[in-house]
């Protein structure tokens, strides 16, 4: 590969995982998940390239194509991956953008490696882009990149995309290179958030730490104009309505009712993250027994938590603390053979989770805060049959949109309890009031229509004065 590209996708990773064949060789299969799905179709109508990094430390590679998409790889040493991946990306960004839940850590070794490895991907984009080629950068990982690439091809039409929360100036202020993240995001033409209130907490610091003006979704810097606003993800619809059409996951489904003795299900399925609200929502079931609310084979709660950034010393704790908590519920409240809480900690197919979504009664979802959460979509999305119900935090994104799940406040145990109960209890043609609601919305709102939405705004000809002009 060659030529240089009409369009240009930049993330962290490369939307392929490695897998070694029967004969031991590697290969690539593409990953699975919305962002994939997504932009695939775009990438082959646009003859697009992806930019990212394979996922091995001290690989170097060569471009290539897996799935019908041009990669181009971006290496990093283990270093890197300790100081710019764990190290400023989940240990320093993660926890600020998400309220500070886990205390951020602020260290310049870090935020240096931030920066080179910010560069790299620039570069690295900057050579395989077009001229005049559209340049769509994702996520919290790459933030520099924008004005970094703008200095090297002023040309290029460059989208920026943050699929997590981007936190109120009150908590912004205290990263110590808060004024270098705004001037890298604004390199781009158009910054996409999940929700609203994020595209305005960018346009008010972008006006606090830069002195620029501001007008409804645009800033003005210098003589360019920048728009912020929001671009709700979504979910794959058709790809999750086939799976749920199909008579094994079917089967499955049923067998894992079955296999739980018929109490009713509650359903939790995360990656193990502090943001997730996991501890909260077992510690309100808990109580649900102690209470005497619930009886052991009357519900039980299956909670699925993918590993997740095991190299990360918060995480590690995470993963203790909750599994000593399901430990001591089980120990206080199961019967033999009747255990209140199915805890388990791997990863399973799309189809495994699909038979999930179907068997489950109740989905609950109930972070501290989450940018959109596609969990609570995919299951609105799986219930063609109108049944189930969706517990679901007001500090995810998900919820501007699926106003018809019972809302909770996940600090609040009491009302955690009694929505689950409510939840559990409610009546056939209410869940399916809620949910016919629901799944409107997601059908009509699907994850085609995000990148649609992002690259038609990014691409309109823009004849825009400063507000003074007008
Ligand atoms: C970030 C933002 C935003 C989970 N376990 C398994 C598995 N999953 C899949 C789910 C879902 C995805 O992973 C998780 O997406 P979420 O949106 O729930 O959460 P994050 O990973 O934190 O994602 C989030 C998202 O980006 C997109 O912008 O919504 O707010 O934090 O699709 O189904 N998939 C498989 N096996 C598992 O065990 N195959």
């Amino acid at each position: 590969m060659t030529d240089r590209s009409e369009f240009v996708v930049v993330a962290n990773r490369l939307p392929v995982d490695r897998v070694n064949g029967e004969d031991g060789r590697p290969s690539w299969r593409r990953s699975p998940g919305g962002l994939v799905t997504a932009i695939a179709p775009v990438m082959r109508s646009r003859e697009g390239v992806w930019v990212g990094w394979s996922g091995a430390a001290d690989e170097e590679l060569e471009p290539f194509q897996a799935d019908g998409m041009d990669l181009v790889p971006v290496p990093l040493s283990a270093l890197e991956v300790e100081r710019y991946y764990e190290g400023f990306s989940n240990s320093t960004l993660w926890p600020l953008y998400h309220d500070v839940i886990a205390p951020p850590v602020y260290e310049r070794k870090l935020w240096e490696v931030y920066v080179r490895v910010n560069r790299r991907f620039a570069e690295t984009a900057a050579e395989v882009a077009a001229d005049g080629a559209v340049v769509w950068v994702q996520d919290y990982h790459l933030q520099l990149v924008p004005a970094m690439l703008r200095e090297l091809r002023p040309d290029l039409k460059i989208g920026f995309f943050l699929h997590i929360p981007f936190p109120p100036l009150e908590l912004f202020w205290q990263l110590p290179w808060r004024r270098q993240i705004i001037e890298g995001l604004l390199g781009a033409d158009l910054v996409g958030f999940q929700r609203p209130g994020a595209a305005s907490n960018f346009l008010r610091l972008a006006r606090r730490l830069l002195d620029g003006r501001t007008s409804g979704q645009l800033a003005f810097v210098g003589d360019r104009v920048v728009r912020a606003a929001a671009f709700p993800i979504s979910v794959d619809v058709r790809e999750l309505e086939r799976l749920v059409n199909d008579p094994a996951v079917r089967r499955r489904a049923e067998e894992i009712r079955a296999d739980l003795g018929g109490a009713k299900i509650l359903l939790g399925v995360d990656r193990l993250d502090y943001t997730k609200g996991i501890a909260q929502r077992l510690q309100a079931f808990g109580e649900l027994f102690r209470d005497g609310d619930l009886k052991p084979g009357e519900a039980t709660f299956v909670q699925i938590a993918t590993p997740s950034r095991e190299r990360v010393a918060e995480y590690r704790r995470l993963r203790d603390a909750i599994e000593q908590q399901v430990g001591r519920i089980n120990g206080q409240h199961s019967e033999l053979g009747v255990p209140v809480i199915h805890y388990l900690h791997t990863s399973y197919s799309r189809d495994e989770l699909a038979a999930l979504y179907l068997a489950a009664d109740v989905m609950v979802v109930t972070p501290l805060r989450d940018g959109m959460n596609l969990v609570a979509k995919e299951y609105v999305a799986c219930r063609a049959d109108h049944r189930g119900a969706l517990v679901l935090s007001e500090f995810a994104g998900a919820a501007d949109e699926l106003k018809r799940a019972y809302l909770v406040n996940p600090y609040d145990i009491n009302g955690l309890k009694s929505t689950m109960l409510q939840a559990l209890r409610a009546e056939p043609a209410e869940q399916a009031r809620r949910m016919r609601q629901m799944r409107r919305r997601v059908i009509e709102h699907d994850v085609d229509r995000w990148a649609r939405e992002f690259l038609t705004v990014l691409e309109e000809p823009r004849h825009l004065d400063p507000p003074s002009a007008r």
